[in-house]
């Protein structure tokens, strides 16, 4: 901490990435609440899955963490889709720094089927637009600090820059968005978020950070590792399930690991401690008023095959790869150079994917793999199909 102790309010402190970044920004002395309405469990209700490791409810991962820092996190339960809950709480809670993770994050719930990718939409574009409002009704010097995606960028054929590009064009130049082609309903509805954050910090000088952050992989931190009760969720199914995290479980499980199509399409990947620091960075170094400031969160770039690889090389037993039809549509070979300085000059220092790293994911799958549904990991979302596959999927 810079010596500042700030009043942070944690949108979608309940979820993955929510609650430890909830739990490290009160490890180091600052004043945090959080937001949620707990929609994230009823999906898994819908889908008929469960996190590897089990959590426990939001209060009682309060009252844990409680006895074992001695610190306080105040809770608010409600929907950012309603607007009046998201101004009360503001207004309530009257923070510095407002983290905003409240968002339907899985590309494939979203290419479910109509009514999924409405209700995506609605929930990630309605919600950050209240958040916005609230805001700038009530204080508009609180810094946005908002989780967008990698994705929103796609896989364009020139090289990716932190949120802007420099363009001229016909003897005149100018700054502007960096294009974006994303690959889902749910990836576009961040990129519609990016452009309602960017209009609101032009016209009302609001100040904001956009992490297009890449996918995440890990599921312990300092804080959440100090007691079982402070776990966060580890997600392995098809559809909320993450590509490192997936295949660290089935190499455990000595399935395939199941590559989609070749396995030439490139992401950026960041492991879970460093998504909660960059959160940290961010926040206790916030943008200018009027500032829509974007870093590209995410710590190293690697094919999909080569993730594979390096986890079934890592994994000490027998694994396969297996190269399935890829449900998705995506491209699987393409130029992939994309521009990530910003967090590293704010002081982020990387933890790389590394054997001890995938080594601690196996141990922690090992204690939990009794709770797997392996039918669960098939992936049965197709970008293809307009009807729903979960009829079939339960
Ligand atoms: P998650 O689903 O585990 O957590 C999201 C939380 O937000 C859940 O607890 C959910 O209940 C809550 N929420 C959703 N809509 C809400 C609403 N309308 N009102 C109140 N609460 C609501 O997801 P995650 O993996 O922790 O991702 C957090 C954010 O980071 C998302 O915005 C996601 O798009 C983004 N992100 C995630 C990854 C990744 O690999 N996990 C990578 C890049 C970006
Ligand atoms: N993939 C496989 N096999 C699998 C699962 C995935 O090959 O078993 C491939 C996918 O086809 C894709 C890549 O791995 O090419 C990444 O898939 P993913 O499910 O890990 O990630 P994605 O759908 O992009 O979404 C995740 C998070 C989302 C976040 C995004 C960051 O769920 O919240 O925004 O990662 S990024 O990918 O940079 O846009």
């Amino acid at each position: 901490m810079n010596g500042v102790r700030l009043r942070i309010l944690v949108l979608g402190g309940d979820g993955y990435l929510g609650w430890p970044t909830a739990l490290n920004l009160s490890s180091v002395g600052h004043e945090v609440a959080i937001v949620d309405n707990f929609v994230r469990r009823r999906w898994d209700e819908e889908l008929g899955v469960d996190s590897l490791v089990p959590i426990l409810t939001l209060d009682e991962r309060i009252g844990a963490w409680c006895r074992a820092s001695g610190k306080r996190i105040t809770s608010y339960v409600g929907d950012l889709c309603d607007g009046e809950f998201v101004a009360t709480t503001v207004a309530d809670f009257d923070p510095d720094t407002i983290v905003h993770y409240a968002e339907q994050s899985s590309a494939p719930y979203s290419m479910l089927d109509r009514s999924h990718a409405v209700s995506t939409q609605v929930n990630n574009v309605v919600g950050t637009l209240n958040v916005l409002y609230a805001i700038a009704e009530h204080n508009r010097d609180i810094h946005l600090v908002k989780l967008g995606t990698m994705g929103e960028y796609g896989t364009p054929n020139i090289d990716i820059e932190e949120g802007w590009l420099d363009v001229a064009h016909r003897g005149r130049t100018d700054r502007v968005l960096f294009p974006k082609r994303p690959g889902s309903f749910y990836h576009l509805s961040k990129v519609h978020d990016s452009h309602n954050i960017e209009f609101a910090c032009r016209i009302w000088g609001l100040r904001a950070t956009d992490l297009n952050q890449g996918v995440v992989y890990g599921q312990e931190t300092p804080e959440t590792s100090i007691h079982p009760d402070l776990a966060t969720r580890f997600d392995y199914d098809g559809v909320f399930g993450t590509v490192l995290n997936r295949f660290a479980i089935q190499a455990v499980l000595g399935t395939p690991l199941t590559v989609y199509g070749s396995g030439g399409q490139t992401r950026g990947i960041i492991n879970i401690v460093d998504t909660v620091a960059c959160i940290r960075l961010a926040a206790e170094t916030p943008a200018a008023p009027g500032e829509f400031r974007v870093f590209n969160q995410f710590t190293e770039q690697m094919t999909v095959r080569s993730i594979a690889e390096t986890v079934a090389a890592a994994w000490p037993g027998d694994s396969r790869i297996e190269a399935v039809e890829n449900p998705r549509v995506e491209m699987e070979s393409h130029h992939y150079r994309a521009a990530h300085t910003g967090l590293l000059d704010l002081g982020l220092v990387p933890h790389l994917l590394s054997e001890t790293l995938i080594g601690s994911m196996f141990s922690l799958i090992e204690r939990h793999k009794h709770r797997i549904l392996a039918e669960a990991m098939r992936p049965t979302v197709s970008w293809r199909s307009t009807s729903s596959a979960l009829a079939s999927a339960n």
